[in-house]
């Protein structure tokens, strides 16, 4: 994969329920063509998936979750690498098989025993977000002294647990999770200081794309024009060598990326 840039990860979520598409390609064959589009408009990746994260959110049972992603993983994986956004290591195992390369668990392995186990024998890549609960209570621990450091100390405790897996280190990605547990104040923090996250000594994911901390920024904003500031937050990705961006809309993600590559040329 290429390392030059910082790389656009397109979302295809097949939800009835993520809080800016929720519902609006449940069916595989819509998935499939809206993953297409993706592509088109340059994403360099796909994270398709099937359990909408947000405050709140009622879990889908497993076999919900796989009836919402097999078929789209099928469809997409012979087109661009395909990462699966799921914190169930059953759902893990059966994607991988369907063609999935990477596993984006919001959980970093916290919210199922099973989940390193299987990215360790099946050596796919695994991002390992930041998290402290599910849903439906993370707002109410997003208490922190000072949410940078903090943050950080808990993805190590995480990556330890990757490695006493068995998970390959050059495989693991490392998100400090905006939004999961998380206030907008908090958001900003980590935003400022997104460059503290090198240190962990990993690529590095940001998924700020039209989160709730931009709908305040912006007055409350409906998500879908929240697309011009994720923009501004991808530019700062690309100064600061963030490994790849998780966005709902790409070709303007990757025009922003692609005007700090040509600054960067210049400057030599
Ligand atoms: N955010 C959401 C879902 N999955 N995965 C990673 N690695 N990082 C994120 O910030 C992240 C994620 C929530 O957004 P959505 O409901 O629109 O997909």
């Amino acid at each position: 994969m290429n390392r030059q840039r910082t790389l656009v990860m397109g979302v295809v979520n097949v939800t009835p329920d993520s809080f800016s598409d929720g519902g609006l390609w449940l069916n595989p064959t819509d998935a499939i063509a809206h993953g297409e589009e993706l592509i088109a408009q340059g994403a360099d990746l796909l994270d398709v998936g099937g359990e909408s994260t947000r405050p709140g959110a009622v879990r889908p049972a497993a076999e919900i979750e796989l009836e919402r992603v097999l078929p789209v993983v099928r469809g997409l994986a012979g087109k661009a690498p395909v990462s699966v956004d799921t914190m169930r290591a059953e759902v893990a195992r059966q994607v991988i098989d369907a063609g999935a390369r990477i596993i984006n668990d919001v959980s970093g392995g916290l919210a199922d025993p099973g989940m390193l186990g299987i990215i360790a024998a099946s050596g796919v890549e695994y991002v390992c977000q930041h998290w402290r609960g599910h849903g439906a209570v993370m707002n109410r621990l997003a208490r922190y002294d000072d949410v940078v450091p903090e943050v950080i100390d808990e993805l190590r405790a995480r990556l330890q647990a990757c490695e006493e897996s068995g998970i390959d280190s050059e495989k693991i990605i490392v998100d400090p999770g905006l939004g999961f547990a998380k206030t907008a104040e908090q958001d900003w923090s980590i935003l400022a200081h997104v460059d503290a996250f090198s240190v962990l000594g990993h690529r590095v994911l940001i998924g700020a794309s039209r989160k709730r901390f931009l709908g305040h920024l912006l007055a409350d904003r409906e998500p879908a024009s929240r697309d011009g500031a994720t923009a501004a937050i991808s530019v700062i990705c690309a100064q600061q060598g963030i490994w790849a961006v998780r966005t709902h809309e790409v070709r303007g993600q990757r025009d922003a990326i692609a005007v700090v590559e040509r600054i960067k040329r210049s400057q030599g």
